[in-house]
């Protein structure tokens, strides 16, 4: 299908109804619905759904770096740019398609990409729900024969919540994570969950493979589980970022987390030929 702007857009579904929605633009899933057709992902009231920038909610891939770097566009360039349908994707190994709707995207650099990031590489992504109504997203990244480079990249994936005070994040206990917002100082969490009462911008460090966020309102439990994605980033804005970020509503800050599988801290580096694989699903639960 395609959008207002005539972006593709590729609709998967599994048999009991539940749904994502995915953009040729950046390779963004822009929804994820339950199989009551309730949205799991957040996007913005003033999103922005015009090229070139990536829409603001669902999941926006950060590659091939997080954050700032020099004159590279903030949090990378490949959700910018237009991916397309993979038609002969190496093969993944079975249990990451059977039984799953899904759909093998591309994205390689042109020209002018390689003029501000020198490397040759080809990104798979394969985006899947299985019957349970579980997402996953498998991303593959291959050094096209040129010298060894590196990368950092995040699944920035925006949780709907019900209210950003009632939420509480478990699996990050005991980590250390570096602070953006205190120029990446390093810290050491101490709480049990993590809750949230002010503006969060975080790199928690080789977290376990499973990360839990409960919305304890709509009584929902949102479950991350990754591979080869060492790190976590959770970020809210907060109203006060929130009012200096365009296309978010100033109040929107409530109703939106953000918790990334990610790998940053130790960015990967790939010899030419050499494939990469990170591996997120997401799934949701009723809160007991
Ligand atoms: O959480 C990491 C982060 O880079 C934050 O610092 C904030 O900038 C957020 O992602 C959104 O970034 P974006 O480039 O999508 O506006």
């Amino acid at each position: 299908i395609k959008d207002k702007n005539g972006i593709d857009q590729v609709l998967l579904h599994n048999p009991r109804g539940a749904s994502a929605k995915v953009s040729l633009h950046g390779g963004q899933v822009l929804s994820w619905k339950t199989d009551r057709g309730e949205e799991l992902l957040f996007t913005s009231s003033k999103a922005n759904f015009k090229p070139p920038n990536a829409v603001r909610g669902g999941i926006p891939i950060f590659f091939p770096q997080f954050g700032n770097r020099g004159s590279l566009e903030q949090n990378g360039f490949a959700r910018n740019r237009m991916w397309v349908i993979d038609e002969n994707p190496p093969s993944l190994h079975p249990n990451d398609s059977n039984g799953k709707a899904f759909v093998d995207l591309l994205f390689k650099p042109s020209e002018d990409d390689l003029k501000i990031w020198p490397h040759s590489f080809e990104f798979r992504l394969r985006v899947a729900l299985d019957n349970d109504g579980n997402l996953s997203m498998i991303s593959r990244v291959r050094n096209i024969n040129c010298k060894p480079f590196s990368f950092s990249i995040a699944y920035h994936t925006y949780f709907a919540i019900s209210d950003i005070s009632e939420v509480r994040v478990e699996g990050l206990e005991t980590l250390d994570y570096l602070d953006n917002l205190l120029q990446r100082e390093r810290f050491t969490e101490q709480g049990d969950a993590l809750t949230f009462e002010s503006e969060v911008d975080r790199i928690y460090l080789s977290s376990s493979d499973v990360i839990a966020v409960f919305d304890h309102e709509r009584k929902r439990t949102f479950l991350i589980r990754k591979q080869g994605l060492p790190d976590v980033v959770v970020w809210n804005p907060w109203e006060k970022k929130s009012k200096a970020i365009q296309d978010l509503g100033d109040d929107e800050y409530k109703q939106m987390l953000c918790v990334d599988g990610a790998a940053i801290e130790k960015p990967i580096t790939l010899k030419p030929g050499e494939e990469w694989t990170g591996r997120l699903e997401l799934s949701v639960m009723p809160s007991i």
